[in-house]
């Protein structure tokens, strides 16, 4: 298998090495790509050395056979045609073709055969926040068709890369040594000890772009009616991102029958004693595979509706893992060989 990384350099194209490592998953040859800045840099993967090409229009995918993508939607844009044209399969990690018809948007978890209908050649990988909230929702929707979803989000400073994640400590040091921020540059304002309630772009009807993914994106993974209304925080924790949701459902359901479906759902670890303080919190998930579920409730507000509170790392299971496991997946049922 000759497999691609495109955005190598970045905190989602590290973590793409380090799971392909621990999963063993099947490479002959590995090609690692990036920007002309990163082109030249070396990272080790499985004790072989390896050097970032620089991403151009040429041949250099030619006998490739996947290739995640994550350098941001314009590179992916660029460079669809010029990745995809000699048969490789782009798992791409950003938001350019989501939505698009001809493009499946897949969580393995929930519609791994929507991978197999890929005209382009492309699959694309959901929004971070999206996929944890839909790994968890999938199970209970099987129970009770889930009609509408209030969430809101605390996303930590990994979602938005590798330098947000430095900009935050830069922050918090200079509070500590000077009393004041001088370093923002990857937020809208300081974020150390702050919540900044924007996540991406804002757009014309007043919610921001990551809360009509969130809106959209959970209609298409889901094939459901579902309407998301989602407002999108961004927290001073580093990594792992969070979610309070409430679902209202086709008719009510019981915190017992949401436990035990979640009990055996993939993906999914319950930690739920809240009378002895026990829920998931992003430190405890930071760094693991799974989205990890507690605080499961009855609405008191509504009869057909539950709460929960959810938490799951980003970069792996909202990033680098699902586009793994969706190529996992298609090598499981032969797709890829
Ligand atoms: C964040 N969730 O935390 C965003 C990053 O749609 O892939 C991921 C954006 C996306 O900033």
């Amino acid at each position: 298998m000759r497999v691609a990384i495109v955005g190598a350099s970045g905190a989602v194209g590290q973590e793409f090495l380090r799971i392909l490592a621990q999963r063993d998953f099947p490479i002959d040859d590995l090609l690692l790509f990036g920007s002309k800045r990163s082109a030249g840099r070396k990272y080790s993967f499985k004790g072989k050395e390896y050097t970032v090409k620089e991403l151009q229009h040429n041949d250099d995918f030619k006998g490739v056979d996947i290739a995640f993508t994550s350098a941001g939607g314009g590179t992916s844009a660029e460079f669809a045609e010029t990745i995809t044209k000699y048969g490789a399969v782009m798992i791409d990690n950003s938001s350019q073709f989501r939505m698009d018809d001809d493009v499946p948007l897949v969580v393995p978890e929930i519609n791994p055969e929507d991978a197999l209908k890929r005209p382009r050649g492309i699959i694309a990988n959901p929004n971070c926040t999206t996929i944890m909230m839909v790994v968890v929702l999938n199970p209970i929707d099987k129970l009770s068709h889930i009609k509408k979803i209030h969430v809101s989000s605390y996303q930590s400073a990994s979602g938005a890369g590798a330098a947000a994640m430095k900009e935050l400590e830069q922050q918090y040091k200079e509070m500590v040594e000077d009393g004041k921020v001088s370093t923002i540059n990857k937020f809208p304002h300081q974020l150390a000890y702050n919540v900044i309630p924007q996540i991406d772009k804002m757009t014309p009807n007043d919610y921001t772009k990551e809360e009509m993914k969130m809106y959209n994106e959970t209609r298409k993974i889901m094939h459901s009616d579902v309407r998301t209304s989602a407002t999108c925080v961004r927290v001073s924790s580093l990594r792992s991102h969070s979610e309070s949701v409430w679902f209202e459902t086709e008719r009510p359901l019981s915190v017992e029958e949401i436990r035990e479906a979640l009990k055996a759902a993939p993906g999914v670890t319950l930690v739920d004693d809240p009378q002895n303080y026990v829920y998931p919190m992003p430190l405890d998930s930071a760094g693991k595979d799974d989205v990890f579920v507690g605080r499961i409730r009855k609405d008191l507000a509504d009869d057909n509706s539950n709460t929960l509170w959810l938490t799951g790392d980003q970069i792996r299971k909202g990033a680098a893992l699902n586009a793994v496991q969706i190529a996992e997946y298609l090598i499981k049922v032969g797709d890829v060989k």
